[in-house]
């Protein structure tokens, strides 16, 4: 619809300006016995919205924060939810059990994420995991637990250690320093004390310059007394100030 009045185009345009960050919310479509996308995050305060294709489905969260379900629904059926309890959500379809997604909710845009509760003998679920351009892996885990991580150049693994989680956000230096430029994938998935294991996520990252010279996190495995070994010298650029601090 064409706004012809000024005054009312400028309200429109003022109210698109101003709308609020939080009112982002994730669609999920439900087709051909699949969750689509079966893994979203949001900031907590905002809705998933669920559109049926075909049916019949539900969607049931089974483990998280707080459990729902939306009823059974058929083609053009939707269902919204609101959620504001940080964590990982589990979902299924009741009437198609392999039917799995999650909905991770972070605490906020600023990252910072309450722990979802371990329930039970729940196997360890993983979030929002993201690596950054200084190849930084943030993720949220639903409980402690220990993280494999592997790198792969193609198909070639080159790299495999672990780290330590804790529940809810975590920051994981990747041990990139001594890995050529370029890009890789990562794999992570945790497993909890009984040997219960996550699902695999995979993300791909490129190693840069100014991650290999990334300072070195502690290693809580293998602590170090001595501080952190300088880092490269910074680069200079044509007015004689050194460049950003790495993180
Ligand atoms: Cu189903």
């Amino acid at each position: 619809m064409l706004v012809r009045h000024p005054a009312v185009a400028a309200l429109v345009a003022t109210a698109s300006l101003t709308a609020p960050a939080a009112a982002r919310a994730a669609d999920v479509s439900i087709a051909n016995k699949a969750f689509g996308p079966a893994d979203v995050t949001i900031p907590s305060g905002d809705s998933v919205t669920w559109s049926w294709g075909d049916g019949p489905h539900n969607v049931h969260v089974v483990q998280g924060p707080e459990v729902f379900d939306s009823g059974i629904k058929s083609a053009g059926g939707t269902y919204t939810r609101t959620l504001t309890a940080a964590g990982v959500y589990t979902y299924q379809c009741d009437v198609h059990p392999s039917m799995r997604g999650q909905v991770t909710v972070t605490a906020g845009p600023a990252g910072a994420s309450a722990p979802a509760p371990a329930i039970g003998f729940a196997p360890p679920r993983l979030g929002a995991v993201e690596v950054s351009t200084l190849a930084v892996v943030r993720l949220v885990a639903s409980q402690a637990a220990t993280l494999d991580v592997d790198i792969l150049r193609g198909a070639r693994l080159v790299k495999r250690t672990t780290a330590t989680l804790v529940s809810g956000a975590n920051r994981l230096p990747l041990p990139v320093r001594a890995l050529p430029l370029g890009r890789y994938r990562l794999r992570v998935s945790a497993r909890d004390t009984a040997g219960r294991r996550s699902a695999p996520v995979m993300r791909s990252f490129v190693v840069t310059r100014a991650a290999r010279a990334r300072r070195p996190a502690p290693q809580p495995a293998a602590p170090r007394p001595a501080p952190a070994p300088p880092a490269p010298p910074a680069p200079v650029d044509d007015r004689g100030h050194h460049g950003p601090a790495h993180e």
